[in-house]
């Protein structure tokens, strides 16, 4: 196994009209959730990923295992909660400009996810472990069973990548957001935050002060994005930064940085230097706003690299 990831994945539902989600009657069913994304996006690059998580014994929680298996994704470690229900996802785009998302997840099967879901076997088998903060923000359990997976992973030395992805309506308090996802960074071998994601966390401070602090608490490599301007890279020896790629169109950011993640992993696997690396993350980022959904514009191995053959970097 390459990847493994632990977290929620959830049905999706899309108004197939722009506007106002109250007067949509047709929706589009999807499914989507982070560490599924970022999954879905290493294995479209040739990979093999693992995901962690429960769902309900309810029919939109087996369509979504199936859809999820159905990219290539090992499941086995996906229980069937019969307690609870499988989570829920509104996605909402007013304008291009207003993409808004409703959840409806308290209590869902994902969220009663414990560290006895955590296979030691399973979580050694990976080169990576990919974690998000949108995991310990579901429970006290869930936030357990992310403390669970890292101790197992440094047992075995296998390289932590962790995505801040601050969901605010997930978390009870800031400080308490703050104190959490801080506590995971100094964990972890690679962050992975974006520059409003560093200021929630640090504070205001210059671009190149964030890699600092998060290597000051404890990261190896520190990415910051800056969506499609492009990402910078931080390590103790060195520091950079790549421009991203000209959007003509953004149709729907959301999962962008999973994508982008899902690039910084099979760059990292490749032992691609970081500027390639980021490069690479910076074109799958941009592909996926393209396209209307969460995974629709993850790109296999050679669409990537068309379009980062046919499209120039921005670098004015
Ligand atoms: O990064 C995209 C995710 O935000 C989306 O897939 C839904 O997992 C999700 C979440 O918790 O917001």
């Amino acid at each position: 196994m390459d990847v493994v990831t632990i977290g929620e994945a959830m049905a999706l539902f899309t108004p197939d009209t722009t506007g106002k989600m109250r007067y949509a009657s047709q929706f589009s069913r999807k499914f989507a959730g982070a560490e599924t994304n970022v999954a879905i996006g290493v294995t479209r690059l040739g990979l093999q990923a693992g995901w962690i998580s429960r769902v309900g014994d309810d029919e939109l929680g087996k369509a979504l295992i199936s859809f999820v298996r159905g990219e290539g994704i090992d499941t086995s470690q996906v229980k069937i909660d019969s307690q609870t229900q499988t989570g829920l996802y509104f996605k909402e785009l007013r304008s291009e400009q207003d993409v808004r998302v409703y959840y409806y997840r308290a209590g869902s099967a994902a969220s009663k996810l414990s560290p006895t879901d955590i296979n030691e076997d399973y979580i050694a088998s990976a080169k990576y472990l990919h974690l998000t903060g949108i995991t310990p923000a579901l429970s006290e359990s869930c936030y357990q069973a992310v403390k669970q997976a890292i101790e197992y992973a440094k047992k075995h030395n296998i390289t932590i990548i962790f995505d801040p992805n601050i969901r605010e309506k997930l978390w009870g308090s800031k400080e308490k957001a703050r104190q959490v996802l801080l506590e995971i960074a100094a964990e972890v071998d690679i962050v992975l935050p974006g520059v409003s994601e560093a200021a929630y966390l640090f504070g205001q401070h210059e671009l190149e002060q964030y890699g600092s602090l998060f290597l000051e608490n404890g990261a190896e490599v520190v990415i910051l994005k800056q969506g499609s301007k492009g990402a910078s890279f931080f390590t103790k020896e060195e520091q950079g930064f790549v421009p991203g790629y000209p959007i003509e169109r953004v149709v729907d950011p959301i999962g962008a940085g999973d994508g982008f993640a899902a690039g910084v992993i099979s760059g990292l696997l490749e032992k691609l230097p970081l500027e390639k690396t980021l490069a690479r993350a910076n074109a799958i980022g941009a592909m996926v706003t393209m396209v209307n959904g969460d995974v629709e514009g993850l790109p296999d191995i050679e669409e990537m690299e068309r379009f980062v053959q046919d499209t120039k970097a921005d670098v004015s």
